[in-house]
């Protein structure tokens, strides 16, 4: 390892500074440097004139212009990324030799970007939908990327059928129907014919598939991967993020909503966070089996539709990663980042996964489209911090002047350098897998349970899940219009639950399923968002308030709030200053029209003299749609009227001050809590 990186943990930030460009108070030139001195007007023959042809400046801009989008990401077009660092919390030495994870004393920089699958660039953020949760760890030995889902299996066992798959998922090419979102024929017809999508599909039609947060969802590499060590002892490996704010979910309606008030939610979310210091933390986990229990399973570990239950091979937390960093600019970093599962690091290998295998060729091929050219590697964000030399040479933007006449190896001219590298230097060697086979096209039998960890993914939800995966397949196959796709997947969810298919026949006038049924009675409690941690912090609290608030009550909440890293923000009939009973002045931040519950985690109704019967109408709805979404509702003062307004009386999640006085620990609880499922409707 490099002292530099020992010192300062982030030799990528430092590798990035030459290339960032401040602007402001400079004069402007035109790309070659030359001051500009006229940018309003084009140069003309006369000033009622045509344009010039000859007129440089103007060529040079509009060139530029015209040029400046390149392919949006076949999948995961809608993304957004940050900077981090990860630490490791004790070495793995004993299980992989690769460099980041062994010494806990050095932080490796990070730079994650996080997608929805199917939507394009500019599509809503809070659709159903997986999430890419891809992670390039800048490590001294070359970068590592891990680039994996906020869901643990996937859709398909073999990448030769990905097109398919995506095909079937993007909008309907007739029409480009439905923008980022799989409730439409070609997707659900895809399903009913390829039924080793089950047990994904579960987790699609889950609260998994509508995170409340990026930074309150795990990640999962998905494949099972090989740790090497330096011994030549390998164990397979699957890797886990684990969010320190627990992992939780949107509720439908709210998400839809959402949708529409504000696109960008998520990473706006992700980047207020970071920006007021409040950095989201996912630990590292790793899952390890020894190479002889391979087959110790009832399920194959090479199958990328299944996950290793916890309660069978426990995650072992190793490490923690920090997004303290948003990007100076979303195109040269964001955009341009460039990852593929094939980049790894010695000490890390890969297992015959059949999709992992088909992965390794396309994400270098769909750069060459995107990035214009074998040179993306030199991008600022795609460039290893430690240096890289090779024969690699030419090419669109290429931008390394290599010295020298000699680009071949072996050579004599250069002393036969740059030279390869011994294991024991650091050169990477593969595993040394013993293969033999016939050249087959074919699925292994050990691949043929469909629905087994689907229904074990069923059996492990609460009852809330379950009835919000039934409301899912309703209202994804609701919008089917082929009768008989619907009935398709009914009878193909028949065998992952009887009552539930039953439930979703009901909801979409199907007929209900006559055969199915499942054997598996086995649950896996890691599965439930209901068994993930709870904690108030990083949740957001809507504070209606009017002037003539009690400010003695106000301030007692707010400051609990804060304590317990709840963000807090006003909202009244107008914005700018609202006064309280002895002088607090609150800002507030938005009205009813700028702001709405579904952007919220909980609301307080704060009181204070409501300006007129608007207010009190307009705070009734905001405090219904958030009863009604199930979230934390506190009133104080005349906020107990405009509750009262509403409809909403005494009941989970909601609680009352008295007295001037608001039980901030229950409110607090409640937050924590996110979701009371036990209400009644009102
Ligand atoms: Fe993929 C992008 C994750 C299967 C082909 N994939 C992409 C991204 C993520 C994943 C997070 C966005 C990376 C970024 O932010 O730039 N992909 C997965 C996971 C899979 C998976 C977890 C299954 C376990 N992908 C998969 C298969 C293939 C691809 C089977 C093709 C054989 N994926 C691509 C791609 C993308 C991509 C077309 C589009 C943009 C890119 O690579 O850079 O090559």
């Amino acid at each position: 390892m490099s002292d530099e990186s020992k010192v300062n943990g982030n030799s990528k930030n430092e590798q990035l500074e030459p290339f960032r460009s401040n602007d402001e108070g400079k004069k402007m030139t035109t790309n070659q440097g030359l001051k500009v001195s006229e940018d309003e007007f084009s140069l003309k023959a006369g000033e009622r004139g045509p344009t010039l042809l000859e007129d440089f400046h103007f060529r040079e801009k509009m060139t530029h212009f015209d040029h400046e989008r390149i392919p949006e990401r076949i999948v995961h077009a809608r993304g957004f990324a940050a900077h981090g660092e990860f630490e490791l919390y004790h070495s793995m030495k004993e299980y992989t030799k690769a460099g980041f994870l062994l010494d806990p004393s050095v932080k490796t920089p990070v730079f994650v970007r996080f997608s929805t699958v199917a939507g394009s660039r500019g599509s809503a953020e809070t659709v159903r939908d997986a999430r890419g949760f891809a992670t390039k760890f800048y490590t001294q030995e070359g970068n590592y990327d891990l680039v994996g889902n906020n869901i643990p299996v996937f859709f398909i066992q073999d990448a030769v059928k990905f097109p398919d798959l995506i095909h079937a998922l993007k909008p309907e090419p007739h029409n480009e129907m439905p923008q980022a979102a799989s409730a439409h024929d070609t997707f659900w017809d895809f399903v009913a014919n390829n039924q080793e999508s089950a047990h994904m599909i579960m987790w699609a039609m889950s609260d998994r598939a509508i995170p409340r947060s990026l930074k309150m969802m795990e990640g999962f590499g998905v494949h099972t991967f090989r740790f090497v060590n330096d011994q030549g002892v390998a164990h397979f490996v699957k890797f886990h993020w684990k969010p320190l704010l627990g992992a939780h979910s949107l509720v439908w309606d709210e998400a839809q909503k959402i949708s529409g008030k504000d696109p960008d939610f998520h990473r706006r979310d992700l980047w207020e966070s970071i920006e007021n210091g409040d950095y989201p933390e996912f630990e590292f986990g790793v899952q390890l089996l020894k190479e002889e229990d391979e087959f110790k399973f009832d399920f194959d570990i090479l199958d990328p539709t299944k996950l290793w239950p916890e309660e069978d091979v426990p995650v072992q937390i190793i490490g923690k990663m920090t997004l303290n960093r948003n990007v100076d600019n979303v195109f040269a970093e964001t955009e341009q980042v460039a990852f593929h599962p094939g980049h790894v690091v010695p000490g890390i290998d890969f297992s015959n996964d059949p999709l992992l295998q088909g992965r390794l060729i396309s994400y270098t091929d769909t750069q060459l489209i995107r990035l214009g050219g074998p040179n993306f590697h030199e991008l600022p964000i795609n460039r290893p911090v430690c240096p890289f030399h090779n024969n690699q040479r030419d090419g669109y933007g290429r931008q390394t002047i290599n010295k020298g006449p000699v680009s071949y190896h072996n050579n004599s001219l250069a002393g036969n350098t740059p030279a390869t590298s011994t294991e024991a230097e650091g050169g990477y060697v593969s595993y040394q897998e013993k293969v033999e086979g016939r050249k087959v096209r074919a699925r292994s039998d050990s691949f043929k349970d469909h629905f087994s960890q689907a229904t074990l993914f069923w059996n492990s939800m609460s009852e809330p899940e379950k009835e919000h995966i039934i409301a899912a397949f309703s209202f994804e196959l609701g919008k089917v219009k082929h009768k008989f796709i619907r009935q398709q997947v009914v009878d193909m969810f028949a065998n992952v639950n009887t009552e539930m298919a039953a439930a979703i026949a009901e909801a979409v006038g199907a007929t209900p399923p006559q055969g199915g049924g499942s054997k598996v009675m086995k649950s896996s409690p890691a599965l439930s968002l209901a068994n993930k941690a709870k904690t108030p912090k990083g949740r957001k609290v809507g504070v209606i308030a009017a002037s003539g608030f009690n400010s003695g009550e106000v301030n007692a909440v707010l400051e609990a709030l804060k304590a317990e890293g709840v963000q807090a923000e006003v909202i009244s009939a107008k914005l700018g200053k609202v006064a309280g009973t002895d002088g607090l002045e609150l800002e507030a931040m938005h009205t009813f029209l700028t702001a709405d519950s579904v952007l919220f985690d909980a609301v307080y109704a704060a009181g204070g003299t409501a300006p007129d019967k608007k207010f009190i109408k307009d705070a009734a709805y905001f405090l219904n749609e958030a009863y009604a979404h199930y979230k934390p509702i506190s009133a104080g003062g005349e906020g107990r009227a405009w509750l009262e307004a509403s409809g909403i009386g005494k009941g989970p999640g909601v609680v009352m001050g008295e007295d001037s006085k608001l039980d901030t620990k229950s409110f607090i609880a409640a937050i924590a809590a996110h979701r009371h499922w036990d209400r009644q409707p009102v």
